[in-house]
């Protein structure tokens, strides 16, 4: 039997492209090429690239949660993990202040996410650049993704490009209404968003997953089909 389900989390089989319908549009401009540029409260900004292939790679199997409510069980994927990019990369090139604790992210789409460095440290975080046996599609992050397993999805940014470190959390300007995005989102808890019940906010966007589905498909396949005719 498959392993039980977070609360108010429906199961699916496949993982679709999925996002912000304001985002379903817009593509990462170089989903080849990866570039990290690590900013904020730092000693020094820096950018890693060919730096992470000497971490060492790791796989995992986890479950994905978006926080409309639908859940995909087992994806493997592969990459470096959160904290080994920490501490042998951004910590000796970067030098962020000790008390820089809220992390910014930003995608080549311009899609932003937050998390807490604590959260982000744990074990299972990893910066992936393969899903599934096969390297990122643009449709689950290419060039390099964030997977953070305990959070709702809209914390696992595809085709990261920045990091920032910061010691307050005004720095981030979320990507739509604030409400939308909890400060720590941890799928075990329900924390869909901010000042509204978990419940509520899993039923108010259950009936909009068919259609924002449906548009990321739809954007992928049209880009797909303008960039095989350049
Ligand atoms: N850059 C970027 N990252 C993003 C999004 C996005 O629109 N752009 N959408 C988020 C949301 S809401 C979800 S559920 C997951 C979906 O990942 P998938 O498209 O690989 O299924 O990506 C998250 N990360
Ligand atoms: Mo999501």
């Amino acid at each position: 039997m498959a392993p039980s389900l977070p609360p108010g989390q429906k199961r699916r089989e496949n993982m679709p492209r999925f996002g912000m319908t304001q985002y379903a549009n817009r593509f990462p401009h170089s989903p080849d090429k990866v570039s990290l540029s690590i900013k904020g409260d730092v000693a020094q900004s820096v950018s890693v690239d060919k730096q992470l292939l000497t971490l060492p790679r790791v796989s995992q199997v986890s479950d994905f949660h978006c926080v409309t409510s639908w859940s995909v069980q087992g994806l493997s994927w592969s990459g470096f993990r959160f904290a080994d990019v920490y501490e042998q990369l951004i910590r000796p090139m970067a030098n962020p202040s000790d008390d820089a604790k809220f992390v910014v992210l930003v995608a080549q789409d311009g899609y932003r996410s937050s998390l807490l460095l604590d959260d982000l440290l744990n074990a299972d975080v990893l910066l992936a650049d393969r899903l599934n046996g096969r390297p990122l599609s643009i449709a689950h992050g290419a060039p390099l993704r964030l997977v953070a397993p305990r959070h709702y999805g809209y914390k696992s940014i595809k085709h990261l490009q920045s990091l920032g470190f910061y010691r307050d959390s005004f720095e981030f300007k979320p990507w739509y209404l604030r409400w939308m995005v909890h400060p720590r989102g941890r799928v075990a808890r329900e924390e869909r968003g901010r000042g509204l019940p978990g419940w509520f906010l899993r039923f108010l966007y259950r009936p909009m997953i068919g259609s924002a589905e449906k548009l990321s498909r739809d954007r992928l396949a049209a880009y797909e089909r303008r960039s095989n005719r350049a």
